[in-house]
């Protein structure tokens, strides 16, 4: 006998929402006897759940590749069978006897052992031994994402993002089925990966002097203390590898031609105005931008070819956003090119710069990705766009057969303020409160089922100019990343913001056992 439960049962409170659940009779119960058998493309997913599970239980379930094994399992498997479910989909079947993870990709026996953990009881998730007795629901399980790019872009170019929270957050996005880490590393107020052929990039370009105190829009002076900081190269090897183990993929974003100005204060002959300028100490645009010549080209295919060689991504972001192009507009040497190259304006020297830089990407099998402006003169072929200043530029994008990636302001922009509260920490402006992300389509109805295709997915964004703290970085973060998981993931049928609510109310224990700060969703009820 099984019933159909009502979404928002007690006792099913997963985040995101699966395809689709239905309660069976009983409980499995975990034991120090349960072992965890596997096969061989899984093995590595059961250790990775067998110490998950090792803080909270006290001791280490053993993980055996042997069948025959009479002891209660959970027990995870490869089945081709279920191809049908995609690269990510899972089956769990859990009864009073045994928990069965199968998919017909090792991805998505991954995600089938985050649903489990959310199937234990909430004492779980505890840093420390719990002596209690671990029941899960009997429970029938088919889930697949709605999309195949679900992704956060974190800014650690203008607040530096400690490594140890880069690798707590990606356990914990992992955790909500987020498959996409984009990290932004150069801006104008800090460069943040150490390049070997560049030194100064980082002796120079990672520190500024100090930071504008206060809204760029009405600034309040300067906090008169240096920030800085990078990742090596070898921190961010383990980043990448730390993120594969939970099937994320790491995208890297290096800017240009705009957002340059930490490049160009290591080495000012890579600027326009070849002058020496400092790390960039306000927010805002500013005006310097890469000098389009071979030199400068060759500075950045070296740059590129470090990125590539640490970060295995198909997708490498190069930024394209908010170049003014006011210092292009003044060299004559830079205006002489855009005549030799019988271009029409700056506009298009911006997709001809691109251009180049797609094409040195293309020679080592990656594809271009850039934020929307990439449309503006002539969008490189080949390129896909990530639509942040609305959904136009996607669906512009989607119309001409390129991929999208969307992150309108208006939808997923986790630096705007949650909540009309006065006493939210500053933010940069804007709002969007936690119902607000979770209300976002994607896949604008314009497009046709065809042009529909190239939407990959959706990502949110925090921009860091106002997040000095971890604590404060993920107060933005949750519980509205949460909300876009489950926009990404979740059939769009099955999402209600009312049971998104509920379940969220019952998961929030599980986020604070994680030590996760989060805005508390009862706040809602205050406003
Ligand atoms: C615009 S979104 C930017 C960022 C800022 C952000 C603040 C985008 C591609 N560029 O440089 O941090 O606004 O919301």
């Amino acid at each position: 006998m099984h019933v159909r439960v009502p979404l928002n049962h007690p006792e099913l409170s997963i985040l995101p929402q699966p395809a689709s659940i239905v309660r069976e009779e009983g409980y499995f119960q975990l034991t120090q006897d349960t072992v965890i058998v596997t096969d061989q493309e899984t093995q590595a997913i059961g250790t990775l759940l067998a110490n998950m599970l090792a803080p909270a239980l006290g001791f280490l379930l053993s993980v055996l590749t042997d069948e025959h094994t009479h002891l209660p399992t959970i027990s995870l498997s490869i089945d081709s069978q279920l191809a049908h479910l995609g690269q990510e989909g899972y089956m769990l079947k859990v009864t009073a006897g045994q928990a069965t993870l199968r998919a017909a990709h090792p991805a998505g026996v991954f995600y089938a052992t985050q649903t489990l953990r959310q199937l234990l009881p909430v004492e779980i998730f505890s840093s420390t031994p719990v002596s209690r007795t671990w029941t899960i629901p009997a429970v029938s399980i088919e889930d697949f994402p709605r999309f195949s790019w679900r992704g956060c872009m974190l800014d650690s170019a203008r607040h530096f993002i400690p490594m140890q929270e880069v690798i707590k957050l990606i356990d914990v996005l992992a955790f909500h089925k987020i498959n996409v880490l984009h990290l932004h590393l150069t801006d104008d107020q800090g460069w943040r990966i150490e390049i070997k052929k560049y030194p100064k990039l980082t002796e120079i370009g990672a520190y500024r002097r100090e930071t504008v105190i206060g809204h760029a829009r009405r600034p309040q002076g300067y906090d008169s203390t240096p920030h800085g900081g990078f990742y090596s190269q070898d921190d961010l090897r383990e980043i990448v590898a730390y993120a594969a183990d939970r099937f994320m993929t790491v995208v890297p974003e290096i800017d240009m031609p705009g957002h340059a100005q930490s490049a160009i204060a290591a080495y000012p002959e890579l600027g326009v105005l070849k002058a020496p300028v400092e790390v960039a100490t306000t927010w805002g645009i500013h005006p310097y931008l890469y000098n389009p010549t071979e030199a400068v080209f060759q500075f950045l295919k070296d740059v590129l070819s470090e990125v590539m060689a640490i970060f295995p991504s198909t997708f490498i972001h190069i930024g394209g956003d908010e170049a003014i192009k006011d210092q292009w507009q003044d060299s004559q040497q830079v205006q002489a090119l855009i005549k030799a190259l019988k271009l029409k304006d700056e506009d298009e020297l911006q997709s001809w710069f691109l251009s180049q830089i797609r094409t040195f990407l293309a020679h080592n099998n990656r594809r271009l990705l850039g934020w929307d402006e990439i449309l503006d003169g002539g969008l490189p072929s080949g390129a896909t766009v990530m639509s942040w200043r609305g959904m136009d530029g996607g669906i512009m994008a989607a119309q001409s057969h390129h991929d999208v990636v969307m992150t309108p302001t208006s939808s997923v922009y986790l630096d705007y303020y949650q909540s009309n509260d006065p006493a939210e920490p500053l933010a940069i402006g804007g709002y969007l409160p936690v119902d607000k992300v979770y209300a976002f389509d994607p896949t604008p109805t314009v497009l046709t089922p065809e042009q529909a295709q190239h939407i990959l997915g959706a990502q949110c964004n925090l921009w860091s100019e106002y997040v000095q703290t971890t604590e404060h970085l993920e107060y933005l973060l949750f519980p509205r990343a949460i909300a876009l998981s489950e926009v990404v993931w979740t059939p769009k049928e099955r999402l209600e913001f009312s049971d998104f609510r509920g379940r969220l109310a019952a998961h929030e224990a599980r986020l604070a056992s994680l030590n996760v700060n989060f805005r508390p969703v009862e706040k809602l009820d205050q406003e």
